[in-house]
């Protein structure tokens, strides 16, 4: 199979010398749910005299830290989780005549490199200098296989420039923490690193490692294999050195000019229990070997590819009229594409697998901006991404329980395995509002899917128990004469504001949660799924209570949605007095310089007007999106795609254009200037949601799904698949009509504004004007 290079999907900077190499360690980034490589100097492996951060990511691969307080409360996590940076797959020693890369300081430059997300294929040159001046040229390709999702494979050819001299390669991985420069002030970044240790599993034909953590009791195992056939002249040979590591080398004679080539193919195992990947090793170890034996780079890179076609068919988003925007959408979706854990025990990191930027940990980002891309392109990775909340959810139990609530499920604000990890609880666990985002998504992936068995096996059980959090955590109470059911002490998603009482964007959303609840409740009523759940009417009952009461702050006044109660005593924040040197203003101030303000780090009422359109009028919409803006600092990488979407929605077009061209650049034009430490995952979704919810006006509330366009100007075109139930739909959105075409499935009904279009099976393309 050959795949043509289509220039629309290569990410080919220019300049590469004017660019910061951290920032290309991170955009140059390979993954695929499982592992993640970060881009690399490939000499530099553990030796710091070659700046570098580089790092294998394993998706859940983890270990403890022990956190310090000044004064420790009750209850506080004893230890934070850090996402593992293993030993990087990229590294490889080369000796030039007498000259050696792990000894001697060589001069490594980038030339070109080229990221080819049609086939996931990372195409690279470095121009190397020797001290005595020797030049060669290393050419590395490499990928992740979405195919096989253990295996990760890196080539490399040699060229000398201007010698002909002995040449040697060694390939030997012989530490598992990879040591990285990283020195950062951030609180962003996470600066514990866990601690691993790698034992060779000896005689096995090939290199092959058990690496285990201290703390969390974990295990993998992990090989390699050089295509010997590749290079038989002389032959690449499997070696122990004096210090019984294992690796591969190879010695020959390069003329100048000449290319030489090495490929390897690695089995990256799967996440063990410490014991059992120590007991089983060998049998693991054939296991994963069988991934890797009898293939080469060539053929599992072209069913990789496959996988990525398959991808951008479904998941592919058009846009005619703005290459450069075109260009960091499909960057965005090809980086969610590569961050998604698959197999329904883990998550999407905050930074994807691209760096350890907050501690690898996964947060509401994955439900509430990552995961409607994936119910409506990809529903059984959704659904993977669910499982790994329903899998936890007995954590989530045993947390409400530890924390002194008698019922309901408290699931982490800030986790990889389930229990949280969050040490400044005030801007962390106090999220409680998680609880209502994953019932939330829940209810999205089954409006889109129709998906009946995870609702009863799975999803029916998440919503109850978060419903019965909320019944635990808020009260009744008699504000102003009137009964109402509030929830205090809470932080809401904006994080420049902590610990506050009823929180609008919470407790809207803690009432849908609520009546999510009640309305499966009378849909299992009388089965045994309700009665395994001990679901009675009384329960029921004071939910529907305690949503019909729930207590939603409104300034009357202003006749604005009030963030949270008592916000308007709070004086504004002007934030255009503030020089531009101090945003993010979490790195500048104490954060209670911030709470005392009305200031905003990221929207957060403005998201309930987005998911809540429903009832919600376009003055309403309009009054918030005013009032709110001007103290919105967007410190968050999560803030402007939502505002663009509420711009659009207002009828603001230019607004909606500049904040979604902003979110849609920031990685790949590196706006919030950290992109060294990782992608910004949840803004990737956030993107796509700008265009299928803001620019194309997609509202799906189960009984209705309508498309309410309102293209930028320069735009010609947009189009983009969705999937709805076993159908699934193209959409082309020009500026004044929509086409329609059913592109699977029997029959699928939608409005475009208030026209009902419908297409079948036997006439599957309709076109609506508008
Ligand atoms: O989840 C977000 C939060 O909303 C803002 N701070 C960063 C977190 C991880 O992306």
């Amino acid at each position: 199979m050959r795949i043509e290079q289509s220039p629309e999907f290569q990410i080919h900077l220019q300049n590469l010398r004017s660019k910061e190499p951290l920032f290309l360690e991170t955009i140059y980034n390979v993954g695929n749910g499982h592992l993640g490589v970060r881009d690399s100097n490939p000499l530099q492996g553990n030796n710091l005299d070659y700046i570098g951060s580089p790092g294998l990511f394993i998706n859940g691969f983890f270990d403890y830290n022990d956190v310090s307080y000044g004064e420790k409360y009750t209850g506080y996590p004893e230890s934070d989780q850090v996402i593992n940076r293993l030993l990087d797959p990229r590294y490889i020693r080369i000796r030039v005549g007498n000259e050696d890369s792990a000894v001697e300081h060589f001069k490594v430059e980038n030339i070109d490199k080229n990221l080819d997300m049609q086939t996931g294929l990372l195409h690279e040159m470095f121009s190397i200098t020797t001290p005595e001046n020797r030049n060669f040229n290393l050419v590395v390709e490499s990928f992740a296989s979405l195919s096989k999702q253990n295996v990760y494979g890196i080539r490399y050819s040699i060229i000398p420039t201007n010698f002909d001299d002995d040449v040697e390669i060694i390939k030997l991985h012989n530490y598992a923490n990879q040591a990285t420069h990283q020195q950062n002030e951030d609180v962003r970044v996470n600066q514990s690193v866990g601690q691993m240790q790698l034992d060779f599993i000896p005689d096995n034909g090939q290199p092959s490692y058990l690496i285990t953590t201290f703390r969390s009791q974990q295990g993998l195992i992990l090989t390699f294999q050089a295509n010997e056939n590749l290079a038989p002249d002389p032959k690449i040979e499997y070696f122990k050195d004096e210090n019984n590591h294992y690796g591969y080398r190879s010695k020959y004679r390069a003329k100048r000019g000449s290319q030489k080539n090495f490929e390897f193919l690695f089995a990256i195992g799967d996440i063990h229990p410490l014991v059992n990947a120590r007991v089983y090793a060998d049998q693991y170890l054939s296991a994963l070997d069988n991934y890797i034996r009898d293939t080469t780079f060539q053929s599992e890179l072209m069913a990789s590819a496959q996988v990525w076609q398959t991808f951008w068919l479904h998941s592919d988003v058009k846009i005619d009229g703005d290459p450069q925007i075109q260009l960091c959408l499909r960057f965005n979706l090809f980086e969610l594409n590569q961050s998604a854990g698959r197999d329904g025990y883990t998550s999407i990191p905050a930074k994807g697998l691209t760096g350890n930027g907050y501690g690898g940990h996964f947060f509401w980002d994955t439900e509430m901006f990552m995961l409607a891309f994936f119910s409506y392109t990809q529903p059984q990775l959704a659904k993977k991404l669910l499982m790994f909340r329903y899998h936890t959810l007995n954590i989530a139990k045993e947390q409400a329980s530890e924390f002194g609530l008698s019922k309901g499920a408290m699931y982490a604000w800030w986790t990889i395995n389930g229990y949280e990890s969050s040490s400044y609880w005030l801007a962390g666990m106090a999220q409680f509002h998680i609880n209502a985002d994953i019932a939330f998504a829940v209810e999205q992936y089954y409006t889109i899917t129709g998906d009946d068995d995870f609702l009863e096996k799975y999803g029916f059980d998440i919503i109850l128990e978060t419903a019965r959090f909320w019944m635990q955590y808020g009260n009744f109470t008699e504000l102003a004469g009137k009964r109402c059911f509030v929830i205090n002490k809470v932080t809401g998603p904006d994080e420049y504001s902590a610990l506050v009482d009823n929180n609008y964007y919470t407790n809207v959303m803690a009432q849908f949660n609520l009546r999510l609840a009640i309305k499966y409740a009378d849909k299992f009523k009388q089965t045994d799924i309700t009665s395994r759940l001990n679901v009675s009417e009384k329960e029921i009952e004071a939910m529907k209570e305690a949503a019909d009461l729930m207590y939603l702050p409104y300034d009357k006044e202003k006749k604005v949605k009030l963030q949270f109660q008592d916000f308007e005593q709070l004086p504004p924040m002007h934030l255009d007095q503030i020089d531009q040197s101090l945003f993010p203003l979490l790195l500048h101030f104490h954060p209670l310089m911030l709470y005392r303000y009305q200031v905003n780090k990221q929207a957060d009422t403005i998201m309930a007007d987005i998911l809540f359109p429903k009832g919600n009028t376009k003055e309403q919409l309009e009054a918030d999106y005013d009032f709110y803006e001007p103290i919105t600092t967007h410190d968050s990488s999560l803030s402007k795609a939502m505002y663009a979407i509420a711009a659009s929605r207002a009828g603001k077009k230019k607004q909606s254009y500049d904040f979604f061209s902003q979110a849609v650049k920031t990685d790949l034009l590196d706006l919030h200037h950290n992109t060294q430490n990782g992608i910004h995952a949840g803004s990737l979704g956030a993107a796509w949601q700008g265009v299928v919810y803001g620019f194309a006006g997609v509202v799906n509330n189960a009984a209705h799904f309508s498309l309410e366009p309102k293209l930028p100007a320069a735009w010609n075109s947009i189009s983009f698949k969705l999937r709805l139930h076993h159908n699934e739909c193209l959409f082309t959105i020009y500026q004044n009509e929509v086409k329609i075409e059913l592109t699977s499935g029997k029959a699928c009904e939608v409005y475009v504004y208030d026209q009902k279009v419908r297409v079948t099976s036997q006439h599957p393309k309709e076109t609506c004007s508008y």
